[in-house]
């Protein structure tokens, strides 16, 4: 009863999907089609950005190429019509930040630093804590709540 529940619930996402916080993200992200963000694709697709990104092709985004980067994203968040998408369009696009991605501060993102920032940026923005993004994380608003996030890392 529960499969035929799901499948039911999958079935109409595309329905929809106007206007539903976050639709977007997932379906850029989603590599497997599940509706849902893992950690995995979330890793596997900041490879592609950072590929993406990185027009020099030296393995590291600089602020040159970082101001291409933010535009990019500027732009995207238009398109989600971040808005009324609630805060997590904002997590998303704060989580490719130069200063949320430089561990070393060096001034400069590497593709290790970007990668490995994946799991952090997963955490920000799953907001119902089950390990993936899905819509609706979108629909959420984070709770305050003391201790939340860090030192729980799941691995
Ligand atoms: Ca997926
Ligand atoms: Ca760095
Ligand atoms: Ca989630």
């Amino acid at each position: 009863m529960k499969t035929l529940a799901l499948i039911l619930t999958l079935a109409a996402t595309p329905l929809l999907a106007q206007g539903v916080p976050g639709q977007h993200f997932v379906e850029n992200w989603d590599l497997n089609g599940d509706g849902a963000v893992s950690l995995e694709e979330a890793t596997e697709r900041r490879g592609d950005v950072f590929t993406s990104f990185d027009q020099n092709e030296d393995g590291a985004l600089d602020a040159e190429e970082y101001v291409v980067f933010d535009e990019a994203r500027a732009l995207d968040m238009q398109n989600e019509g971040a808005g009324h998408g609630g805060g997590n369009m904002q997590n998303a696009a704060e989580g490719m930040e130069l200063a949320m991605n430089d561990v070393d501060g060096d001034g400069k993102v590497t593709r290790e630093e970007f990668i490995s920032q994946a799991a952090v940026w997963i955490a920000n923005m799953d907001l119902n804590e089950d390990g993936v993004i899905t819509t609706e994380d979108f629909a959420m608003r984070r709770q305050m709540m003391g201790g939340q996030g860090k030192g729980k890392a799941k691995n």
